[in-house]
């Protein structure tokens, strides 16, 4: 079997069903693109608005739209294709979108945020409180756990600047008590969960280990690229947990609350989980079940252009910081790219490239894997990391892209 075959249909969700048209919104993202691209990266605007001439060579396997059950159960979420790929910052009206419960409008002036559980000083904040905090900026790539998980599923990535005020020095304010283990980070959606035959109406919620919560990184969020965020990026307050999967970023936050146990929510325990059956010794197995949390390793071959007969090939590398990504065409000999200049943040893709002198005519594979800085490598998808896991969140493994050369 492999990982990526069952789909949860989104059942437990039929609220969840107001979805936006991005071809209305993109109408009005064009200039804010061309915008954002020359104001925040000249460099990657060269190497990766196609030049006139260079055209992409479209790719044979590319997935067809999600499926109706997807979409109503997760929103926008796999609208834009790689070949698409335009500027290293996404902008907001290409950013996808998932949301697993309601998508809640909410009003600044009545929106509190509470801090409270095992704190010595609970709080009460307005988002004018929160905005007269230190701000903070960091440039991170989110990207949602189950992406590449399907062949449908390939968008839910997206890369912005995103400005708040640190975490770490509001729960440093509010005094964590020493019994405090997790902290437990609710958002303001809410939906109606099972266990056994007991029914209740919960929020969206995730916790963090009290030292992860800490990581000074962490933004307590209320911008987007410059805007405040919208109602579908979770207007007003957001967790932004950069080096983390999309479902540890709550969205509408409305309570943090300091707990002395281990969090088992939906979100931590049942969904986004890891499933692998493991082989250990003397033909043992072992499932092994364990939460997505910090992103993983990965890269991705975006597209490949041709202009007056040469060939290139784009892509990018997110999760750990990378030190080197490879190409493979083929079953040859691991090609190095190069990565573009200028996208020193830790947090945020690396756009490379690689000049394909040598495509012959005719169809090929291509295959990237990303290297970290600490000799990591992106794991083939015959490695039992991959090959063994049962669930289709964290699908990190290399991908392979068909391409037909003229
Ligand atoms: N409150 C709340 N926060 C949430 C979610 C949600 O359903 N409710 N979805 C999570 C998941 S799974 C992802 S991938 C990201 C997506 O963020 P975006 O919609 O801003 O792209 O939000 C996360 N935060
Ligand atoms: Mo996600």
């Amino acid at each position: 079997m492999r990982p990526h075959e069952s789909f949860d249909d989104g059942s437990r969700t039929d609220d969840a069903l107001s979805v936006v048209s991005r071809r209305d919104l993109l109408k009005r993202g064009g200039s804010l693109l061309a915008a954002l691209t020359l104001l925040d990266s000249p460099l990657f605007a060269e190497i990766l608005r196609t030049s006139d001439g260079e055209n992409v060579i479209p790719f044979l396997d590319q997935a067809p739209a999600p499926p109706d059950a997807a979409v109503r159960q997760y929103g926008e979420l796999n609208t834009r294709n790689w070949e698409q790929l335009s500027s290293w910052m996404t902008p907001n009206e290409e950013f996808f979108t998932v949301s697993h419960y309601n998508r809640p409008v909410l009003e600044a002036k009545e929106w509190r945020l509470h801090i409270a559980g095992l704190v010595e000083n609970p709080m009460t904040l307005t988002l004018e409180q929160i905005q007269a905090r230190p701000r903070q900026e960091v440039t991170f790539t989110l990207e949602c756990g189950g992406n590449h998980g399907f062949d449908w599923f390939t968008g839910g990535i997206g890369n912005a600047r995103w400005a708040g005020t640190p975490l770490a020095s509001i729960l440093q304010a509010a005094g964590i008590k020493k019994s405090g283990i997790e902290v437990v980070f609710f958002g303001s959606d809410e939906g109606e969960e099972e266990v056994r035959d007991i029914k209740m109406k919960q929020n969206f919620s995730r916790s963090m280990s009290v030292e992860d919560a800490l990581a000074p990184a962490n933004l307590l969020c209320y911008e987007m690229n410059g805007t405040p965020l919208s109602p579908l990026h979770g207007f007003p307050l957001r967790l932004i947990a950069p080096g983390w999967y999309g479902v540890a970023n709550v969205k509408w936050l409305k309570r943090i609350e300091v707990i002395d146990k281990r969090w088992a929510g939906r979100f931590m325990a049942k969904d986004y989980v890891t499933i692998r059956e493991e082989p250990r010794e003397n033909g043992q197995v072992v499932w092994t079940q364990k939460v997505v949390g910090p992103a993983l390793l990965k890269s991705v071959t975006a597209k490949v252009t041709v202009k007056g007969g040469k060939h290139r090939i784009y892509g990018a590398a997110w999760g750990r910081p990378i030190q080197r990504v490879d190409v493979r065409i083929d079953d040859g000999a691991w090609r190095p790219a190069t990565i573009d200049r200028g996208q020193e943040h830790e947090f945020a893709w690396k756009f490379w490239h690689v000049d394909w002198e040598d495509a012959a005519a005719g169809e090929h594979t291509i295959t990237s894997r990303a290297i970290d800085t600490a000799g990591y490598v992106q794991p083939a998808m015959s490695d039992p990391v991959i090959a063994n896991k049962r669930t289709y969140w964290e699908s990190n493994g290399q991908i392979t892209r068909r391409i037909r050369i003229a």
